[in-house]
């Protein structure tokens, strides 16, 4: 039989790996098919919660050894909880920022530090599976665990409703709605540290790289709209907008002369992202938003309007389009700057 701590801390370890897993996956998700990634991320942190009890009195233990990278291991500990409470806190909408942080980036901050400290303390105190782990009583207690964490996360999201909290009325991604329909009430958000540009719109030029060469557009080639769509901004900060955005499709650049596997849209900025070419017809340079030109925090000139992608994709202040034959998903999943 396993011993009731290599049980917990290997289950542990388990959830932990899927709280990751599904937290990165989560962010990546834009379209409601992909809303059980964003449940399973809920139920792998309530998961944490249910083991913890079991967790501390191991932890009791440790401590009293005092071996060496005790202050590691509470440091872990200190951000596994943190994690945790700052996920329940954004997403309930019970406290969504703390001091100059949003809940969201101490949910995501933490999780990240805690990674490398996770990983030593995983080869530092080592709990090996072991073949004879794979008995019944195993799986009918992971079904357990499952079960208790599942109606863990059932019964938070009912008392978030029943208690009227502001987490109950969120998108299927866990974002809050923010200025849907006024645009100058929607929040001005960076991935990480790029600043707005000031571009003057008489310098400006796009330039759309193709197989068949290179052209140039001035911003008097956007300034008559050709295609209009609503579509929900969504960032993975936790908040969401609609709007109606006003441009110009991309497949109305690209033409259809020898097109190539994937299309590359940078800004003035450098932050880029990477399209397959077939998403084309709908993705829209949008160069109006809610009736009215983009303001510069927005993306003025032209920006990418993405719809079923997260706002990371939504790149602002473009300058430059590149079609060629690399896969779409040769990019980072997510910008690196
Ligand atoms: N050039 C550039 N475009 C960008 C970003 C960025 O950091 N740089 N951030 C993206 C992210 S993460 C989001 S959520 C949206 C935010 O758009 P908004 O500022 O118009 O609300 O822009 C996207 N486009
Ligand atoms: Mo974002």
């Amino acid at each position: 039989m396993m011993a009731p701590g290599r049980r917990t801390n290997l289950a542990l370890l388990a959830v932990f790996a899927v709280a990751l897993a599904t937290g990165a996956g989560s962010f990546a998700t834009g379209a409601s098919a992909g809303r059980w990634v964003i449940w399973a991320h809920g139920i792998a942190g309530l998961g944490v919660l249910v083991l913890a009890p079991w967790k501390t009195r191991i932890a009791r233990r440790g401590v009293a050894r005092r071996r060496p990278g005790l202050s590691a291991s509470l440091a872990l500990a200190v951000l596994v909880v943190s994690a945790v409470v700052a996920g329940l806190a954004h997403s309930s909408g019970a406290l969504r920022s703390i001091g100059p942080l949003t809940a969201m980036q101490v949910h995501v901050g933490a999780a990240l530090v805690a990674v490398p400290l996770a990983v030593w303390h995983v080869i530092a105190r080592p709990a090996r599976p072991r073949p004879t782990d794979l008995s019944r009583r195993t799986l009918l207690r992971t079904g357990a665990f499952l079960g208790v964490s599942t109606t863990a996360y059932i019964a938070a999201e009912g008392l978030v409703r029943a208690t009227g909290l502001p987490g109950g009325d969120r998108r299927f991604t866990g974002s809050f709605e923010t200025g849907s329909f006024q645009p100058e009430a929607m929040p001005v958000t960076q991935w990480l540290n790029d600043a707005v540009p000031a571009i003057e719109a008489d310098r400006w030029r796009l330039v759309v790289a193709r197989m068949d060469g290179e052209r140039s557009y001035d911003y008097g080639a956007f300034t008559r709209s050709d295609g209009a769509v609503r579509a929900t901004l969504d960032c993975t900060g936790g908040w969401f907008a609609e709007q109606r955005w006003e441009g110009t499709w991309l497949s109305h650049l690209l033409g259809d002369a020898d097109v190539g596997r994937s299309v590359l849209v940078r800004s003035v900025t450098g932050y880029q992202r990477r399209f397959p070419v077939s998403d084309a017809d709908r993705l829209l340079l949008a160069s109006r938003v809610g009736g009215t030109p983009l303001s510069a925090g927005h993306g003025f000139p032209l920006r990418l309007v993405t719809p079923g992608r997260r706002g990371f994709w939504w790149v602002k202040w473009i300058d430059r389009i590149e079609v060629d034959d690399t896969p779409w998903w040769w990019q980072p999943p997510f910008p690196l700057a």
